[in-house]
């Protein structure tokens, strides 16, 4: 045995020591990493919140971020909530958030809440319990809060079939706009501005939500090959065409647009050639003079400026109780309490499609495999509440499209495709 074969024993030995105590450090640094990471993404760390601007009672810690793009608020009495847009001429444009809630906007808390969320509406089963704690707290104030005096009575059950809901569509959720007829609209003159019924029946149609979810999806040319296209709000599709395409037939809009000069709503291309669709959220018990008098934003004024500018276009404003409506079968359908507030343009656009094309297919309404906290594909701004809801029931509607829908698995997943069959097409027991 010579001196090499003596010693390679010992090497080997202190060789298997050595990576065992390296296996050691680096489960320890693994270990010491996790902890801190945990900390540092912790929402309930204990810290004090210095309350710096107090808003309202509910959300009282409140402090001034700036912001490039919007303003903002989580005040239970603004109209959008968490990421209500404070804008007039001469306001400056700052970012309030509460401080707690900005502490919540972290990796661990929401990538894995807002994939429970995802499949869950795969699935087609979902609660407000599996929102990050950020997003149920916001979610639980809009419950408790009712700006627009929201007074339910009807049923709250869950388990009725996809048929059903659909045939309860088609009976309760008629198309209505204004016509004019209805005081204080008629005496104002609105039957000589209101354009004639809104009745055109497409075959396909598409619904394109503005989720950032929808970049990089190659949808264009399919959402083209519709008969007609709905759009949202200011969502552009120029530079976007490959993911959105490029037609445009109906572009629903808030009353925010029109109200707003930053939206240039008399001059923007965006509103031009189309048909549209405006809307706001009167009472709850449909009280149109009072909603007259005070809209949640001004649409009345550049509404009559419009028709009489461009009577050519057709132009209308959707009547606050085929909202509310669309409200009370999201709620009917509903075990849990949902937000006292109209639903989203989305939900209100796949409806008022259901009523005049024979087929529906919706883009990015139910969060596809690209799921993303962005909030627009056109906007480079991030939250989660933009998918999930905060304001607006959203999380509710999505669930009741997707007990509605027909599309496959693949479609859904994929695609981020929902299909449903207009009222025309639905037959239902007599
Ligand atoms: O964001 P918004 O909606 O214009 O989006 C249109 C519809 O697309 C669906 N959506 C959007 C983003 C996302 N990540 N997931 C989605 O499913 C929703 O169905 C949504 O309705 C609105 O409903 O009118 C809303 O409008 C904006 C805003 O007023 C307009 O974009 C104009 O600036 C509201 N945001 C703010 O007020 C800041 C938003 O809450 C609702």
């Amino acid at each position: 045995m010579g001196v090499q074969d003596s010693l390679l024993p010992g090497l080997r030995h202190f060789m298997k020591q050595s990576a065992r105590l390296l296996l050691l450090v680096l489960l320890l640094w693994m270990l010491l990493l996790f902890v801190v990471f945990t900390y540092f993404t912790d929402p309930q760390v204990n810290q004090p919140h210095r309350a710096i601007f107090p808003f309202n009672s509910e959300s009282s810690h409140v402090t001034y971020v700036q912001r490039s793009t919007r303003v903002i608020m989580a005040s239970q009495n603004s109209r959008w909530g968490l990421y209500a847009e404070r804008r007039g001429p001469f306001h400056r444009r700052q970012v309030l958030l509460p401080l707690r809630d900005r502490k919540e906007f972290n990796f661990r808390n929401s990538f894995f809440s807002d994939w429970s969320v995802v499949r869950g509406l795969w699935k087609g089963q979902v609660s407000s319990k599996l929102l990050s704690n950020r997003l149920q707290r916001v979610m639980k104030n809009y419950v408790h809060s009712n700006k627009h005096n929201v007074l339910y009575q009807g049923q709250q059950e869950a388990s009725k079939s996809g048929q059903e809901i659909l045939c309860q569509m088609k009976q309760q959720a008629k198309l209505r706009t204004l016509d004019g007829s209805e005081q204080p609209f008629a005496h104002l003159g609105f039957q000589q501005l209101a354009p004639p019924k809104l009745q055109q029946m497409y075959t396909t149609c598409a619904v394109v939500t503005s989720a950032g979810a929808i970049l990089n999806s190659s949808l264009g040319p399919e959402i083209d090959s519709h008969d007609a296209v709905l759009r949202f709000n200011a969502a552009p599709s120029e530079g976007y065409e490959q993911d959105v395409g490029n037609k445009t037939t109906i572009r629903i809009i808030n009353s925010q647009i029109l109200a707003n000069p930053e939206h240039k709503f008399n001059r923007s291309l965006l509103f031009k050639n189309i048909t549209l669709v405006a809307w706001d959220p009167a009472p709850y018990n449909i009280d149109l003079y009072k909603w007259y008098r005070s809209p949640d934003y001004d649409l009345f004024t550049p509404y009559i400026h419009h028709r009489k500018n461009f009577p050519e276009q057709p132009f209308y404003i959707l009547h606050p109780s085929f909202i509310w409506k669309l409200w009370d079968i999201v709620q009917s359908n509903t075990q849990e309490n949902i937000q006292r507030n109209p639903p989203s343009s989305g939900f209100i656009g796949i409806v008022m499609m259901m009523n005049v094309c024979e087929e529906v297919h919706v883009y990015e309404y139910i969060p596809s495999m690209r799921q993303t906290s962005l909030c627009h594909y056109h906007e480079k701004y991030y939250d989660a509440a933009c998918t999930f809801g905060a304001y607006h029931p959203l999380l509710y509607e999505k669930l009741l499209v997707k007990r509605m829908s027909t599309s496959s698995e693949e479609d859904l997943k994929k695609k981020g495709k929902v299909t449903l069959p207009g009222f025309s097409k639905i037959n239902c027991p007599l």
